[in-house]
């Protein structure tokens, strides 16, 4: 005889559903920072995206925002476990900076001020799923958190979302970036619990 749980199929499908597998729901926001923070100046800032054949694109900080924003209210998921439901941001859709970019790869490695380096498919960063992120619960993004900007690839397990963003440099082949090179995973799907490399 089938024995059905009491409450099961009323279960609310809140929070709890949008955890994925190992995760817990973080209230906080912890900060996770390979390295120091460095000091970033949007006097000074850039951000270049480099094509497989060397051209270059760059944008200014005054450039960046005069381009039109968004203000996404996602879910993020760090690798350490944490969940955290629907923060705000605002920032720009990559498929903004993206769109007069003319290339044949399918792999970008993102670089940040400081030296790190995360890989991902240029596919998850367009149509609409990742941005450049300066503003956080509407307020300029602090340093800790990866301003003046960050990337924001909320699908993608959290270290992908690399702070203090400087570029992309698009590639033909993939090669693993800062985590990636000492065994996290090329992708990083948090539902498919992608943490590892062979996951
Ligand atoms: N430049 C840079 N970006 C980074 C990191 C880092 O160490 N350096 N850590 C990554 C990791 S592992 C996570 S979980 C998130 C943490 O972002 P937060 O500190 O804003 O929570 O940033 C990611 N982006
Ligand atoms: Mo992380």
């Amino acid at each position: 005889m089938a024995v059905v749980s009491p409450g099961f199929q009323g279960r609310p499908r809140s929070a709890d559903t949008r955890i994925p597998p190992g995760q817990y729901l973080e209230k906080t926001f912890p900060v996770l920072s390979a390295g120091p923070t460095p000091r970033v100046r949007t006097e000074t800032w850039q951000f270049e995206i480099t094509t497989e054949t060397g051209k270059k694109h760059s944008w200014s900080w005054a450039d960046l925002v005069a381009l039109p924003s968004e203000k996404p209210t996602v879910d993020i998921h760090c690798v350490t476990q944490w969940s955290k439901l629907d923060t705000t941001w605002r920032g720009v859709p990559l498929d903004a900076l993206l769109a007069d970019v003319e290339t044949e790869a399918d792999y970008v490695m993102v670089h940040s001020y400081g030296g790190y380096t995360t890989n991902l498919p240029l596919a998850d960063l367009l149509d609409g799923q990742a941005w450049i992120a300066h503003e956080y619960n509407g307020a300029p993004l602090s340093p800790e958190h990866g301003g003046p900007a960050r990337l924001l690839v909320p699908h993608l397990y959290f270290w992908k979302s690399a702070k203090w963003v400087n570029g992309l440099r698009l590639m033909v082949k993939d090669e693993p970036g800062f985590w990636e090179n000492v065994g996290y995973h090329d992708y990083g799907d948090p539902w498919r619990e992608q943490r590892y490399q062979g996951d």
